[in-house]
């Protein structure tokens, strides 16, 4: 299994709607006979590619495998079908699906008289698709909401200059974040106040392979000019004000991982429907003393009533600090 999680982990899977996953077949003496990992949204599930890789070999073979079969026909066939043909007679596998549609493959292939055990190394193999599965249990997209501010918790001055809060070091890690997400999501406001370009790029400016989809969301019109829906990613006009709603069309889309960046109105309207999963603030050795909050009203007027972050995670970012948690 250990072998598996390492297959599933392999660099340069792009991101994209599925779980990554790793799969090793022990042959009828207890070798390793073939393995593979899934390489992306409509190529070979992972135990396919597995078979494939043994040949002959994986009749009588057991499928060490780190989620559990699929057992439904979406973009490519039923992996408990092809275990089946192929002649493995035992799986061990490690996270049960979330995925209603294609959930029920360790049920099916017990009754079909294959010998399953689920649940070995489970959470590593849930810290790998964390995301994912937060995803496919709520149906609907993970929410992460960056945010830089000075110390004094100052997200642009009073003239309305925000360029720039933080560090180029921290603009950097912010470019890597953005380029695991599958989506990054603004609000028509910001579109039209900052004109932000939204693709993900190194320090030298030079785009990077993965482009997250540009989703604005808003009633406002806006010129097509605007840098958002223009260069070399994709980009959605979400015509609404509701966050669910939002979310519900980024489903749609498949999309299960959200990098929000909008402006102080649209990150209180996502916190003010519990539609913040995690918090990403980089927080720059800077005083302003006045100026725009990073998050407008959320309804607390006494302390006992703030919301309070679980940190799982504090950084220095060149001179900044980062801190991540949930909320
Ligand atoms: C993967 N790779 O190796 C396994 C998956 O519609 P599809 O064909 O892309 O199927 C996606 C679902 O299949 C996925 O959500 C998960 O429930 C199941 N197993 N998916 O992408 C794999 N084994
Ligand atoms: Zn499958």
């Amino acid at each position: 299994m250990r072998r598996a999680l390492l297959l599933a982990a392999t660099p340069g899977v792009p991101v994209g709607p599925n779980p990554r996953v790793g799969c090793v077949l022990l042959g009828v003496d207890g070798d390793p006979v073939g393995e593979g990992f899934h390489r992306g949204a409509g190529t070979d599930h992972a135990e396919v590619a597995a078979i494939a890789a043994a040949g002959d070999r994986a009749r009588g073979a057991t499928a060490v495998v780190t989620l559990e079969p699929c057992h439904h026909t979406g973009r490519t066939g039923p992996c408990t079908a092809a275990l089946q043909t192929a002649g493995v007679t035992r799986v061990v596998y490690a996270q049960a699906d979330p995925n209603r549609a294609a959930s029920g493959g360790a049920q099916a292939l017990a009754a079909a008289g294959v010998d399953v055990v689920g649940g070995v190394l489970a959470d590593e193999a849930l810290d790998l698709n964390r995301v994912w599965t937060f995803a496919m249990e709520r149906q609907r997209p993970f929410v992460t909401w960056k945010f830089a501010t000075t110390l004094d918790g100052r997200s642009a001055a009073t003239d309305g200059t925000s360029r720039w809060v933080s560090s180029p070091q921290s603009r950097h890690d912010t470019h890597r974040l953005r380029a695991l997400s599958d989506t990054m999501l603004v609000g028509t406001n910001t579109v039209a106040v900052d004109d932000p370009l939204l693709t993900v790029r190194d320090d030298h400016d030079v785009a990077l392979p993965h482009q997250p989809l540009r989703a604005v969301m808003g009633l406002r019109d806006l010129p097509a000019d605007r840098r958002v829906f223009n260069g070399d990613a994709e980009s959605l006009r979400l015509r609404t004000r509701d966050p669910h709603e939002a979310l519900a069309e980024l489903w749609q889309h498949e999309r299960r991982h959200v990098f929000l960046e909008g402006g102080p109105t649209l990150a209180a309207a996502f916190v003010r429907a519990g539609l913040v999963d995690e918090v990403v603030a980089y927080l720059a050795p800077k005083l302003l003393g006045a100026g725009r909050n990073a998050v407008a009203d959320l309804g607390v007027t006494t302390m006992v009533d703030a919301l309070e972050l679980e940190v799982d995670d504090v950084s220095v970012v060149g001179p900044d600090v980062r801190v991540r948690g949930r909320i």
